[in-house]
């Protein structure tokens, strides 16, 4: 998730490729709509629900094809690739792979050179159910990866919000969502856990999540068109400097 002003196979590429070229397009379609239906009307939807698998020679030839502190090339959506990969449920994952180290170890970089505040494994070529997220709920930021994350409940309240996509270069757009949520994910020990989060960091889980599952923001916003990144910048950076306004006439008035 690109929210820079806010503080701000069994190769599964190979399978879908090759799933891409048996099947008629029309059909590929179809398929690929009902999928992003099925996934705007449940939004806890989880698809499909395998029985997690570990990494495969061709994915960790894949990710070990560069040092662990070499960011990944970016999955863009105007891409061939990103209609693929970014529009495809991923699989999930043992927790104990080989190389889930290195994944992360891949993926953080590739967060650190976006600066941005979560991404999950498709984004970089990996159909894998892997997210890091910024607990900006926790003391000292930190990025956390989660595996084999699902949201299990949904607030009834919901907040629209701003949101960006590092795998969306056209621009950012509001998008309405629940306000606290339970997202359950396995451990390294293998325990599966539950935890209630709430605010931003929830906004996050869930953008992060939808990419698992195919889903982008660009399905749930309301904006269109999309706001162009240096207008979306102009904006915070207007809506920052009122706030300072605000605070000083504020603190003049005592
Ligand atoms: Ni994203």
């Amino acid at each position: 998730m690109d929210v820079p002003p806010l503080t701000d196979v069994h190769r599964p590429e190979l399978e879908i490729s090759l799933w891409s070229h048996a099947m008629p397009s029309l059909l590929r379609t179809l398929c690929l709509t009902s999928l992003l239906l099925a996934g705007c009307a449940h939004r806890g939807a989880r698809i499909p629900d395998t029985s997690p698998t570990p990494l495969s020679s061709a994915e960790l030839a894949f990710i070990d094809g560069l040092p662990p502190d070499a960011p990944f090339d970016m999955v863009l959506d105007d891409t061939p690739q990103g209609e693929l990969s970014l529009r495809a449920p991923s699989l999930a994952l043992t927790v104990d792979s080989p190389g889930l180290d290195r994944l992360e170890d891949r993926m953080r970089a590739t967060l650190l050179r976006e600066e941005g505040v979560g991404l999950a494994a498709p984004q970089v070529g990996v159909q894998r159910r892997v997210i890091l997220v910024q607990r900006q709920d926790r003391d000292g930021d930190p990025v956390e990866l989660y595996v084999n994350p699902r949201v299990s409940w949904f607030s009834e309240q919901v907040e629209l919000g701003w949101e960006g996509c590092l795998s969306v270069p056209a621009g950012f757009g509001q998008v309405e969502r629940p306000t606290g949520i339970s997202v359950q994910y396995d451990q390294s020990d293998g325990q599966r856990i539950e935890e209630a989060v709430e605010g931003w960091t929830a906004r996050i889980f869930q953008h992060e999540i939808d990419h698992l599952d195919g889903v982008l923001f660009l399905d749930r916003t309301v904006t269109d068109p999309l706001l162009p990144k240096d207008e979306y910048l102009a904006m915070r950076e207007r809506e920052r400097l009122e706030a300072e306004q605000q605070q000083t006439t504020d603190t003049g008035a005592e």
